[in-house]
Formats: C-alpha cells, structure tokens, sequence
C-alpha cells in the first residue's frame, strides 16, 4: 500500500446501460468520492453513447473522473471492482455486453503496467469515442503513453455515435 506515497492523478471511465443507467453513472460518482487514499477532482459531462460490441443492447450513459489518488494500479482496480460489486453489478453474459456499472482505469499518471487482469493505459480507450469524448473535456491536454494527446485522439474518432445527455 502506497499510503505516505505521491498523489498521482488517474482517470476512470464509468459505464452504464442497464436500470437507469444516468442514475448509475452518478451514484458511482459518489462512490469515487468515498474511496480511501482518493480524492475526486472533476467529473466530465455525461454522455449517451451507442454501445460499442453487441448491438442488441441498450445505449450506455458514459462520463469520465479525475481522481488524485495514492493507490496503486492494483489497488485501485480492487477498490474500484469493490465498488462495482457494492452497486450491484453481475458479470455480463458476453464481453462487451449490457452491465449496471463498469469503472475502468484509463490513466494512472505515467505509469505504464500490465499484468494479467489490468493494463495502463486503457488497451482501447484510443480508439473509443465513448472515452476520449468526456476524457477530453476534463483532460485534452492529457498525454497517453505510446498514444499520443488525447485532443489529437478525439480528432481520430467519429462523434456520430456519442452526444452529451
Ligand atoms: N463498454 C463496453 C462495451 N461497449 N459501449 C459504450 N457505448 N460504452 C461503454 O461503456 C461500453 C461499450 C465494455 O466495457
Ligand atoms: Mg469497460
Ligand atoms: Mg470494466
């Protein structure tokens, strides 16, 4: 535990496309502000987006956090999977299917990790509109590892599938 550590700043994209998915996306905003060793900086508007995977699902309400925080990558993806399971969530059926919440790492400062459940930066977030839309409205300037601004990134993806709620 990294308690004592430097406060780094990471970003977490939060997911939602089942049972009231605008009000799921906020509680789990509330649940980033109780998170020890973190503190909740901004939050990026929130977004209705066509999902991206199975199409046969419904739209998700998707919206990014800047949180400081003095967890590590695998701290904080236990922390937040703590969270995702105190809101209730199942494990989908298929991959990319329809869940109540999903918090993803994005961003965790500099660092650069993988291991066999977690990789940072975000493996997709690049090439994901549903992301670098509210990643760049509380983060353009935001450099990511071996990708590039996420300005830059943003001007690669098409908005057609992504509006702000
Ligand atoms: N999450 C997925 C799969 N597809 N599509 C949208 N629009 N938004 C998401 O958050 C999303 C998705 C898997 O995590
Ligand atoms: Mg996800
Ligand atoms: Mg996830």
């Amino acid at each position: 535990m990294a308690a004592g550590g430097t406060w780094t700043p990471v970003y977490i994209g939060i997911g939602s496309n089942l049972d009231d998915p605008a009000r799921q996306v906020r509680l789990a905003v509330v649940s980033l502000g109780t998170l020890k060793e973190c503190h909740s900086l901004c939050v990026s508007p929130l977004y209705s987006t066509r999902p991206v995977g199975p199409q046969n699902q419904p739209d998700f309400v998707n919206a990014v956090a800047g949180v400081l925080t003095r967890l590590e990558p695998p701290e904080l993806l236990s922390a937040l999977r703590a969270l995702e399971k105190a809101q209730g969530k199942q494990t989908p059926a298929e991959r990319f299917g329809p869940r109540r919440i999903d918090l993803d790492i994005l961003v965790h400062g500099q660092a650069v990790f993988t291991s066999e459940t977690l990789v940072v930066p975000h493996p997709r977030l690049h090439e994901r509109a549903f992301v670098l839309y509210p990643l760049a409205d509380v983060a353009p300037d935001l450099w990511i590892a071996g990708r590039g601004r996420v300005s830059a990134l943003k001007a690669t993806v098409s908005g057609d599938l992504v509006s702000v709620l």
